[in-house]
């Protein structure tokens, strides 16, 4: 059973990175048989570099989380010993909290683990995992994974204000999927902000790559039943005004979410290249080639691309009304 102990983070991290406290370890500790770690990021294998960049500190905007930092972070949980299983351990909490969505727009968010989308939570293939999730909210909340699990851990039974349940299943089968609150009305609680990808990564690991996560999200700012803005990893236009550093040549993974409710679909679009789809993540072989991908709420797909050529280069979904109000982004492709 694997413990991904190759994917220990800083291999690819500047000092001044890790200083700026856009990359944290958290709680290494090896005790008596047991094994327990915690790391957030990906496979940090050293076949990928990450172009240095200054973290944006966001400081007109304020929030708990950068959408930079949930761009690559992965949260692997905790992995420990009991009773001779190998358990691998994470702990979400629900909550309320304020996001500035731009200088002059706000929302109360229902969240988890204080951002929006909440943690990408990531196993292997057959591993036992456990997900400990803290009500703190005032109101009603499950976490409902996708993916295979017996019925009693299926997330739809509500968990007040104040409690706390825990889900524990074989994480199954490898793809890339997501969580979401099933409390209804589910509208509601997934466009407050209640989900997460959840990536399972096959018994042998995918060849390396510079992987990053992408969830499209709609904010119903008035409660119409209809997005009023949009956003790629929480923030609207973040990634317009914050482009994505990646190197040329070099392998992109990018798993990608629709969690956008109201809308039917959401299509994305990357320029000037084609990308790989693996449908569902459930392949490890490409499905097609193409520029444009459509998703319907809760589809996700893993797309793989290279760019050829160094310089700017914009990706977005293709309806433009969804572009244009929040989920416009650009990759910035430097030389390696
Ligand atoms: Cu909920």
């Amino acid at each position: 059973m694997s413990q991904n102990t190759s994917n220990l983070p800083f291999n690819n991290w500047s000092r001044r990175q890790i200083l700026q406290g856009s990359l944290t370890l958290f709680g290494l500790s090896l005790a008596g048989g047991s094994i327990g770690f915690k790391h957030l990021f990906s496979n940090f294998n050293p076949a990928v570099k990450i172009p240095n960049f200054e973290l944006d500190t966001n400081p007109i905007l304020d929030n708990p989380f950068n959408p930079m930092t949930i761009l690559r972070e992965f949260d692997y949980g905790t992995v420990k010993k009991e009773n001779g299983q190998i358990i691998r351990q994470y702990e979400v909490t629900a909550k309320s909290s304020l996001l500035h969505l731009n200088t002059s727009l706000d929302f109360m968010t229902w969240n988890l683990n204080d951002r929006v989308p909440g943690p990408t939570l990531r196993a292997t293939e057959g591993e036992r995992i456990r997900i400990i999730f803290h009500n703190e909210d005032g109101h009603s909340h499950t976490l409902h994974f996708h993916g295979t699990h017996p019925s009693e851990m299926d997330g739809v039974k509500p968990i007040r204000h104040g409690k706390t349940a825990i889900y524990e299943f074989e994480a199954k089968p490898f793809g890339v999927h997501l969580y979401h609150c099933h409390v209804a009305p589910v509208t509601r609680h997934i466009s407050k902000g209640l989900y997460g990808m959840f990536i399972v990564d096959p018994p042998s690991p995918r060849p390396p790559a510079d992987e990053m996560v992408m969830v499209l999200g709609g904010y119903d700012i008035n409660n119409r039943k209809k997005n009023d803005v949009y956003a790629i990893n929480g923030i609207p236009n973040y990634y317009r005004d914050n482009p994505i550093p990646i190197y040329q040549n070099q392998l992109v993974r990018l798993y990608i979410l629709n969690m956008i409710e109201f809308d039917p679909v959401a299509t994305f679009h990357i320029h000037g290249n084609m990308f790989k789809v693996y449908r569902t993540g459930r392949t490890l072989i490409p499905d097609e080639e193409t520029d444009m991908i459509t998703m319907g709420t809760a589809e996700r797909h893993i797309l793989e691309f290279h760019y050829q050529y160094p310089g700017k280069f914009m990706f977005h979904p293709h309806q433009d009304t969804i572009a244009e109000y929040g989920c416009l982004g650009n990759f910035n492709v430097v030389k390696n």
